[in-house]
């Protein structure tokens, strides 16, 4: 009986493993006639880290009610990029209603920002300039001092660690897991695509892993295989993987564009604010 059970447990958990790793089937990202969608909105917040307002983009799933609260996905976009990147290159608004018509996901609000925290944070130009590249960093401050308290005041959304997920592409993936695991205080859902050499040394990333293995919902470290940035997410997983820390490694077809970032935010869209324990 034991043993059936076990070899049960082996072909369920092995079948999950096999889905999992599937990418997004076709058309996951192109516009079908749904009863209803979301809705892309500017908004423009006061940062005390910069001296200046700063813009975002904020998308509100379908069916978007105040009457309710919606957990918040930070979504962050790379080194030649700026509040309009995702939008621009990505589609995330059709790939997340596609999933929501699907009933796969859970409702969520998702906050696109300028992750170039300074006066000038317009993409362009020599975008590997040591100001702008410092900037990145300097957005730590402003997500966490400005940015998250104005839109916690301004839209209906949880204002708890469990329901705030901070994820980014290349820059921005070294971002979501610097900031993220730097305050698992204020994120519970943490992950990089393709991230950057901005990514903290995993010494550095995740001094303490037992905060990161006792209170995370989930820490996603993706990379396509073709990708030059590979090392960095392996040296990632490879920390994680040593000091046992849970966590999804995900490496797919592909290299450092957004073929892969779009799988990548249709796999974890389907993952967030979900009950996995
Ligand atoms: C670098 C290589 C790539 C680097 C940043 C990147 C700051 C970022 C790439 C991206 O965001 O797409 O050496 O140094």
């Amino acid at each position: 009986m034991r043993k059936i059970i076990c070899t049960a447990l082996w072909i369920f958990s092995f079948s999950l493993l096999s889905q999992a790793q599937k990418t997004a089937p076709k058309g996951f990202d192109i516009e079908q006639k749904l009863m209803s969608t979301g809705k892309i909105d500017s908004i423009i917040y006061p940062s005390k880290t910069v001296g200046v307002s700063r813009k975002a983009l904020i998308y509100t799933p379908p069916g978007y009610d105040i009457q309710k609260r919606y957990p918040v996905l930070y979504l962050l976009h790379g080194i030649g990029g700026d509040e309009r990147e995702w939008l621009r290159h990505g589609n995330p608004q059709v790939i997340l209603d596609n999933l929501y018509g699907e009933g796969k996901i859970e409702p969520m609000v998702v906050v696109m920002p300028n992750g170039r925290a300074m006066k000038d944070d317009r993409s362009g130009g020599n975008v590997m300039a040591p100001d702008r590249v410092a900037a990145f960093s300097t957005f730590e401050k402003d997500l966490i001092n400005d940015l998250i308290p104005y839109i916690e005041q301004q839209f209906s959304v949880v204002r708890d660690r469990e329901h705030r997920a901070i994820f980014g592409l290349s820059m921005g993936g070294g971002q979501a897991l610097n900031f993220g695991l730097g305050h698992i205080d204020t994120f519970a859902w943490v992950g990089g695509f393709s991230s950057a050499p901005n990514t903290k040394m995993p010494q550095e990333l995740l001094p303490v892993p037992k905060e990161a293995k006792e209170k995370l919902k989930l820490l996603w470290i993706s990379c396509g295989d073709q990708d030059g940035l590979l090392h960095i997410s392996k040296r990632t997983h490879e920390y994680l993987l040593a000091h046992e820390v849970p966590h999804i490694y995900y490496l797919e077809p592909g290299g450092h564009d957004f073929n892969v970032w779009k799988n990548d935010l249709y796999q974890i869209a389907q993952l967030l604010f979900k009950v996995v324990k």
